[in-house]
């Protein structure tokens, strides 16, 4: 998308839909023709920010992998188009935890920085979310913090960055632009809210020395808006339990803690047929939930968040929409045919405004 000019029926189908759902922008002909002049003499055009915070907006919608877009209509939209250098991406994207955070009580936030243009890509964050945990291979092959982020590590590593090699190191932002190479910029440790893992009742489990960030906020995801892409768009929601719970502790392939829950529970591991995996799984949960309860920070559960999506699906039905939806990605990775999403079938077209993966 980078060198080619701008698709003018991708722009023209945009304009019409944002009139279509926003009638106080009356007739959009005249629009329709002022991008197509300016696609003509530009290439590209440019989005008002009422356009641009109706595309994340309906990108959200239309993120058939998530299960959260009850609330799509109240995603803040943080125009930081003008930001070009490195400095300020990093600036801005420090700025976005602090306001997306909120002492606990998070906000889903998007921060846009300049569209990628013919002749002029926009900036890039290639950290895959804002806030992430270092991983490190030693001489024997074991692995100390987040097995998914080795080559990362190992790659920040070659550009001069110093982990403490601890098991949550959190890693530093890498910025890239076409005029400024890489820039690597610690999170100030006051924008990176992170909870303990406690268990109500078993005063042993914070002996694991468990913990999770508060705030996924996902940056290597392209915001497409008619025919425009913005290559640098980080967008948090909040943690729905089982993401923390189910996979990046449990997981053979992430902290792999099922093995440690399991032996303080004192359960058989001999057998699969105890159940020892899941009866450790479902208490790592009741932690992973508590935790975030006890210490005021915002985050949804599995049963709770999968009837949201079935009520947000019959309101976009409602409107006249189709709810595309990904089953395998819905379904939450515990419990699923507990929760009432597991229980049929989903239309999965791929529809824009979208948050799609480039690199
Ligand atoms: C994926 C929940 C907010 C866009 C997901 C997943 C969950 C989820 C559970 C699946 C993740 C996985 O299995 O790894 C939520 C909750 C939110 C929220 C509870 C709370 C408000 C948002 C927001 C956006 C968004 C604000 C964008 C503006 C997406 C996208 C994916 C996704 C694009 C797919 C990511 C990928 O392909 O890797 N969400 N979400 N979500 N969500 Fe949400
Ligand atoms: N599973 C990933 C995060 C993916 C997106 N989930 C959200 N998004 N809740 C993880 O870090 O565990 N969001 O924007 O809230």
């Amino acid at each position: 998308t980078v060198d080619r000019a701008i698709d003018l029926r991708e722009a023209e189908r945009f304009v019409r839909l944002f009139h279509e759902e926003n009638p106080a922008a009356g007739d959009p002909r005249p629009r329709v023709r002022e991008v197509a002049g300016e696609i003509a003499r530009h290439g590209t055009y440019t989005h008002t920010y009422e356009e641009l915070q109706f595309g994340a907006r309906v990108a959200w919608r239309n993120s058939n992998r998530c299960i959260g877009r009850l609330y799509w209509r109240s995603l803040k939209v943080r125009d930081r188009r003008q930001v070009r250098s490195a400095e300020g991406v990093a600036i801005e994207c420090v700025a976005h935890l602090r306001e997306a955070t909120g002492e606990g009580r998070i906000r889903p936030t998007i921060t846009v920085f300049p569209p990628d243009a013919p002749g002029a890509p926009g900036p890039r964050v290639l950290n895959e979310q804002l806030i992430r945990y270092a991983g490190y291979r030693d001489a024997d092959g074991a692995i100390t913090g987040d097995p998914r982020y080795v080559d990362f590590t190992k790659r920040v590593r070659a550009h001069g960055w110093r982990g403490a090699g601890g098991r949550f190191d959190v890693l530093p932002l890498v910025v890239q632009t076409a005029e400024g190479g890489r820039l690597l910029c610690n999170l100030p440790g006051d924008a990176v809210l992170e909870v303990p893992i406690v268990h109500p009742e078993y005063r042993w489990f914070e002996e694991l020395g468990l913990r999770w960030h508060a705030v996924p906020a996902i940056s290597n995801l392209c915001l497409e808006i008619g025919g425009l892409c913005y290559p640098c768009a980080p967008f948090n929601g909040w943690y729905m339990g089982a993401e923390i719970g189910a996979r990046n502790l449990a997981d053979v392939t992430r902290y792999d803690q099922l093995p440690a829950v399991a032996e303080r529970l004192g359960l058989d591991t001999s057998t699969e047929r105890s159940l020892w995996r899941d009866h450790a799984l479902v208490e790592l949960n009741v932690a992973v939930l508590h935790s975030f309860e006890r210490a005021g920070v915002t985050m949804t559960d599995h049963h709770t968040e999968s009837a949201r999506f079935l009520t947000h699906l019959a309101r976009e039905e409602k409107a006249g929409r189709v709810c595309p939806a990904d089953w395998s990605w819905i379904v939450p990775p515990i419990s699923g045919g507990v929760t009432p999403v597991f229980h049929r079938y989903y239309d999965n077209r791929a529809l824009t405004p979208a948050y799609v993966h480039h690199r």
